[in-house]
C-alpha cells in the first residue's frame, strides 16, 4: 500500500548518487513466520559530487528495524530518522560501514515483490523497486555493489539455498539448520539481486563457451515438474551460441541458474547468474504446453540469457532508461527467434501484437514516450511501449546502419560502457560513433509518444517515365504533448511491375540503379522521392517487412491488394496486403450491420484465400497466418469508435461465409495434417509447428459448418492427440460450438486429466473464460468458485479475468456494464493484494473513449468507483487517475 501521497518523478530531476556501495554482504536468517536480514554496507561518498558529508538517506518500505550501527558503533533513536520508506543517517567520514538489521514477513507477502513465499518456497522479486522491501538500502541502479550473500534455513524444508554469482561454502547449523554462501564477482545493482531457498530439484547440463570455458547450467523445479525441463535447457543452449555468433556475447561466471516459481507477476526475472521465472515460462513439455507455449519458453529464456550483457553488465542509469536494456533485449529475442523459427511468421506475429496491443497503448491515457519524461510507479512503466515499440525502434537503427554498422556499434556499446549504468542517449552515441552517423532526429523516437501516421500517395508520370511518391507524416498528440516534430521514418519499399516482379530502383539524381528493395528515410514533414527510368505505371510495396512503427495509408484498391498477396517478394507485405483487404471488406461488413442492412461479403476476400490454401509451395504457417482475420481487438483499435456489436457480428460472419465457400480445401488440408500429426511423434520445430498451425486454423473453421464429420474429427483430435497442441484446439472449438453436451464432456474429461498441473489448469479457465458464447460472465464468476482457481496465484488472475476482460470482447462490453463492474471489483480487491496484478487487469476500462456514449459512462463510472474506494496503492491509483484526467 501507498505510504506517502503519490509524487511525480521526472527525468530532468535525476541526480548522482550521494554515496557509493562498494560492498553488500547480506545474511539471511530464513524462518516459517518471519526473516531476519543482516546487511553490511561497505559505503564511501560519491567523488563525483564533491565535498561534505550530506544526509544518508536509504529507501526501506514494510521493514522492521532492529539496528543500526555506523563503524561497529551502535546508533540510538536520536541519531537517526526513521520514515515509512526511508532510515537517514549522518555520516562523520567519507568512508564508513553501516550495518543493519530488519525483520520481514515473506511469508504474509501477497505482492510477490521483495522476498515472498510462493509454493514453500522463498523467491524474491527485486526489479524495479523491491530491494527495499528486503533491507535498508540504496534502491536505484546506478548504485552498483560486489554482493555476498548468506542464506540459512531448515534443512529439511528447504535442502536448495541459492544467490547469485558462485558458491564459495556451506554447512550444518544447530538445530536442523544449515546455510550457504554466495559470491557475486560482477558489480550490480539491488535490483539483480535473487536468493531462493527451496526443495527443489535440478536437471544439469554443460555448455563450453566460445573461449573453452565451461559452465555448469542448472534448472530448478519442484520435484513434479522435472521431465518439463529439456526444452528450456535446450532454448538455453541455443542462446548462449546465438548470443557469441550474432552479438560477439560470451557467459561470464562459472554457473548458470534458473528457477521456477508458481506465484509470479510477470514472465521473468534476470537476476545475476540465478534467473527467475514464473513456471509457466520454463515448463514445456509436448502433452502439457502448446507450440505457442514452446515458443514463448524459448523466447524468454533467450530473453533473460541475453539480459546478462544488456541490462547486467551493462545497465540502467535510472528508470526512464528502461527502454535501454528492454527494448534492446526484446530487439535480441526477436532476432533469436527469428532465426531458431520462422523469420516472416515471427516478424507478422510481432507487428500484429504491436498494432493490436501498443497502438492502442500509444492512443490511450496512459501514452508515453520509450524514454518516459516521468511517473508515479515505475512498475506502470514496464509497458509495451517500453518493451516492443522500444524494439522496433533498436530495429529502425539496424535498418539504417545495416547489420554490419550495427554490429560495431552494439560492439562499441558493451566495450565502452562495461560495468557502468548508463542512458539512451549513450547506446544512440556508441552506434554513431562506431559508424560516423548523426542520429539526433532520429532520437525524437525515445522522446515523442504516439504512433505516427504516414500518408503516402502516387503521381505517374508516363511521358517522363518517372514515379513520384510523396509521403505526410504527422503524429497525434498525446497526453504529454500536443505537437510533434518529424520522425526519421526508414521505409523500406519495392516497385512491382504488371507482372508482379521487382523493378530496379533509381532514384532521381543518382547515377544508376541500386538494387529492387531499399530502403529510404523520410524526415520531413511531407517529403516526395521521385524514381525514373520506370517504364509503366508501377504499385508501391510499401513499409516492406514493417521497417517502422507507423500507421501507413496509401489508397490501394481491393483488387490492388490482392495482386500484392500473390506477388510481393516481401513476405510480410504479402500478409499485410491480405489483411488490409480483410479490414477493409470486414469494415463494408461493420457498416452494414450499423445500417441495418443484409451482411453480403466481398467474394474477393474468399478468392484470395481460396489462392492462398491452394498454393502448396506457401509456407503452411504462412496460410494460416494469412486465413487467420483481423481480431475483433485489432478491429477496436483502428475504428474512430468501436461498435463491439457490429465487430463481433461482421467477423463471424465473415469467418461462417469462408468456412462454407471454403469448407473442402480447408477440410482436405485439416486431414492430411491430422493424418501426419497421428503419425508423427511431436517436435517442438518450426515446419512441425507450422503443420499445426494449419491444421487447427482449418479445424476452427471447419467446426462452423457443425457437419458431423467434423464434429467426429474434432472428437477424435481431442482424444487422441498426443500433444497440448492439438488437444487444446479441439476443446476450444467445441467450447466455441453449439454442441453443448460434447463441450460439457470435453471439459470435464479435461479436467480431471490435468487437475493436478496448474499449468495445464490455467489454459483449461481461458479456454472458457475466452469463449464468446452468450453467458460469459456468469461462466467466468462460476470458475472462480473452482476448487482450481486461487485468486492469489497471478497465473490464474490472467488465465481467467485477463482472458476474459482482454479477449472476450463480446462478454466483457456486455450493454449492461456487468462486465465493467466485475472487473471493478476484482481491481478493488486485487489492489489490497498485489498492486501490481490489480493495476495490470485495469487496462481495459482505461480505455473507455474508444465506446459509445453509454458504454463511456459506464466504463467512467467504474473508474471513479475504484478510484473513491479507500486507500489506493500507487499502481492502481496512477492508472485511474490518468485515465479519468
Ligand atoms: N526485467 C524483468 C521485468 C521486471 C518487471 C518488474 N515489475 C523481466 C524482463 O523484462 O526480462
Ligand atoms: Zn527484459
Amino acid at each position: 500500500m501507498r505510504t506517502e501521497q503519490p509524487k511525480m518523478i521526472y527525468l530532468k530531476d535525476y541526480q548522482a548518487p550521494e554515496y557509493l556501495i562498494d560492498e553488500t554482504h547480506l545474511t539471511f536468517e530464513l524462518h516459517d513466520d518471519h526473516t531476519l536480514v543482516h546487511a553490511q554496507l561497505v559505503m564511501r561518498r560519491n567523488p563525483a559530487c564533491g565535498a561534505g558529508l550530506p544526509p544518508l538517506v536509504l529507501d526501506g518500505q514494510q521493514l522492521e528495524l532492529l539496528n543500526v550501527s555506523l563503524d561497529d558503533a551502535e546508533l540510538a533513536a536520536a541519531d537517526y530518522t526513521l520514515t515509512d520508506s526511508h532510515l537517514t543517517v549522518q555520516p562523520k567520514a567519507a568512508a564508513f560501514t553501516l550495518d543493519t538489521s530488519v525483520r520481514i514477513h515473506p511469508e504474509t507477502n501477497t505482492a510477490l515483490e521483495g522476498l515472498y513465499k510462493s509454493s514453500g518456497m522463498f523467491c524474491t522479486q527485486c526489479e524495479a523497486e523491491g530491494f527495499r522491501k528486503i533491507t535498508y538500502y540504496l534502491d536505484r541502479p546506478d548504485v552498483m555493489s560486489k554482493f555476498t550473500t548468506t542464506v540459512s534455513a531448515d534443512q529439511h524444508a528447504y535442502p536448495v539455498l541459492l544467490s547469485n554469482g558462485n558458491p564459495i561454502a556451506s554447512g550444518p547449523d544447530e538445530d536442523g539448520r544449515h546455510w550457504a554462501t554466495w559470491e557475486d564477482p560482477f558489480m550490480k545493482p539491488a535490483y539483480l539481486f535473487a536468493l531462493v531457498a527451496g526443495d527443489l530439484w535440478c536437471v544439469e547440463d554443460k555448455f563450453t563457451t566460445m573461449s573453452e570455458r565451461e559452465v555448469t547450467l542448472r534448472i530448478y523445479v519442484e520435484p513434479e515438474n522435472i521431465d518439463k525441463c529439456q526444452h528450456a535447457m535446450t532454448s538455453l543452449k541455443k542462446s548462449m551460441r546465438w548470443d557469441e555468433e550474432t552479438y560477439g556475447r560470451e557467459y561470464d561466471l562459472d554457473i548458470f541458474m534458473i528457477v521456477a516459481v508458481n506465484d509470479f507477476n510477470m514472465g521473468a526475472m534476470e537476476n545475476k547468474g540465478l534467473n527467475i521465472f514464473n513456471s509457466s515460462a520454463v515448463l514445456a513439455r509436448a502433452e502439457t504446453a502448446t507450440d505457442a507455449a514452446h515458443q514463448r519458453v524459448e523466447a524468454i529464456v533467450a530473453h533473460e540469457y541475453f539480459h546478462n550483457w544488456s541490462g547486467n553488465r551493462v545497465t540502467c542509469r535510472d528508470w526512464f532508461q528502461l527502454s535501454l536494456k528492454e527494448g534492446f533485449t526484446v530487439y535480441r529475442d526477436s532476432g533469436f527467434s527469428a532465426d531458431m523459427n520462422s523469420a516472416t511468421v515471427k516478424r507478422i506475429q510481432d507487428v500484429a501484437y504491436l498494432r493490436t496491443h501498443q497502438f492502442a497503448e500509444d492512443a490511450g491515457p496512459m501514452a508515453h514516450a520509450v524514454r518516459p519524461d516521468s511517473f508515479i510507479e515505475i512498475s506502470n512503466f514496464y509497458t509495451l511501449t517500453v518493451y516492443e515499440k522500444g524494439s522496433e525502434v533498436v530495429g529502425m537503427i539496424h535498418t539504417l546502419l545495416g547489420a554490419e554498422g550495427f554490429r560495431k556499434g552494439s560492439d562499441l556499446y558493451f566495450e565502452r560502457h562495461d560495468g557502468q549504468a548508463v542512458t539512451c542517449d549513450d547506446f544512440i552515441k556508441a552506434m554513431e560513433d562506431a559508424n560516423g552517423a548523426d542520429l539526433s532526429q532520429f532520437k525524437r523516437w525515445y522522446s515523442q509518444a504516439g504512433t505516427p501516421r504516414l500518408a503516402v500517395s502516387e503521381s505517374y508520370d508516363a511521358a517522363a517515365k518517372t514515379y513520384s511518391l510523396t509521403f505526410r507524416q504527422s503524429c497525434p498528440a498525446t497526453p504529454d504533448k500536443v505537437e510533434k516534430l518529424p520522425f526519421v521514418i526508414p521505409v523500406a519499399l519495392g516497385l512491382l511491375d504488371a507482372n508482379g516482379q521487382d523493378i530496379p530502383l533509381r532514384l532521381q539524381g543518382e547515377a544508376a540503379a541500386a538494387g529492387t528493395s531499399r530502403v529510404i528515410s523520410v524526415t520531413e514533414a511531407e517529403q516526395t522521392f521521385t524514381f525514373v527510368d520506370v517504364a509503366a505505371q508501377p504499385l508501391p510495396s510499401l513499409l516492406r517487412g514493417f521497417s517502422a512503427p507507423v500507421k501507413l495509408s496509401f489508397p490501394y484498391s481491393r483488387d490492388q491488394l490482392m495482386f500484392l498477396m500473390q506477388h510481393d517478394s516481401d513476405g510480410f507485405n504479402r500478409w499485410d496486403a491480405g489483411q488490409q483487404l480483410s479490414v477493409a471488406v470486414l469494415q463494408e461488413l461493420i457498416a452494414q450491420h450499423q445500417a441495418g442492412r443484409p451482411l453480403v461479403l466481398d467474394q474477393r476476400l474468399v478468392k484470395a484465400l481460396a489462392s492462398v490454401l491452394g498454393n502448396a509451395q506457401l509456407d503452411q504457417a504462412m496460410v494460416a497466418e494469412m486465413l487467420s482475420l483481423p481480431s475483433e481487438a485489432y478491429l477496436t483499435e483502428i475504428s474512430e469508435v468501436a461498435d463491439v456489436d457490429a465487430i463481433h457480428a461482421a467477423r463471424e460472419f465473415a469467418r461462417q461465409q469462408l468456412a462454407d465457400s471454403l469448407f473442402d480445401a480447408l477440410w482436405q488440408r485439416y486431414q492430411a495434417n491430422r493424418a501426419i500429426s497421428r503419425g508423427t511423434e511431436y517436435v517442438a520445430e518450426a515446419e512441425h509447428f507450422a503443420r499445426r498451425a494449419l491444421q487447427n486454423i482449418a479445424l476452427s473453421y471447419l467446426m462452423l459448418s457443425g457437419k458431423p464429420e467434423v464434429v467426429a474429427a474434432t472428437l477424435e483430435q481431442f482424444d487422441a492427440a498426443d500433444n497440448m497442441t492439438e488437444r487444446l484446439t479441439a476443446l476450444a472449438v467445441l467450447v466455441n460450438s453449439d454442441f453443448s453436451a460434447e463441450r460439457a464432456k470435453a471439459l470435464e474429461v479435461f479436467a480431471e486429466n490435468f487437475k493436478d498441473n496448474p499449468l495445464v489448469m490455467d489454459q483449461w479457465f481461458s479456454v472458457q473464460a475466452g469463449s464468446t458464447m452468450p453467458g460469459g460472465l456468469a461462466r467466468v464468476q462460476a470458475l472462480m468458485e473452482h476448487p482450481a482457481f486461487n485468486f492469489k496465484n497471478p497465473n490464474k488472475v490472467r488465465a481467467l479475468i485477463g482472458a476474459f476482460a482482454q479477449q472476450n470482447l463480446i462478454n466483457f462490453h456486455a450493454a449492461d456494464g456487468s462486465g465493467y463492474r466485475f472487473l471493478a471489483d476484482l481491481v478493488i480487491r486485487l489492489n489490497a493484494l498485489n498492486p501490481q496484478i490489480a493495476s495490470r487487469q485495469l487496462s481495459p476500462l482505461t480505455r473507455w473513449r474508444k465506446y459509445d456514449g453509454a458504454r463511456q459512462a459506464l466504463m467512467k463510472g467504474e473508474l471513479e468507483r475504484i478510484l473513491a474506494s479507500g486507500e489506493l496503492s500507487s499502481d492502481v491509483y496512477e492508472v485511474v487517475s490518468k485515465s479519468l484526467a
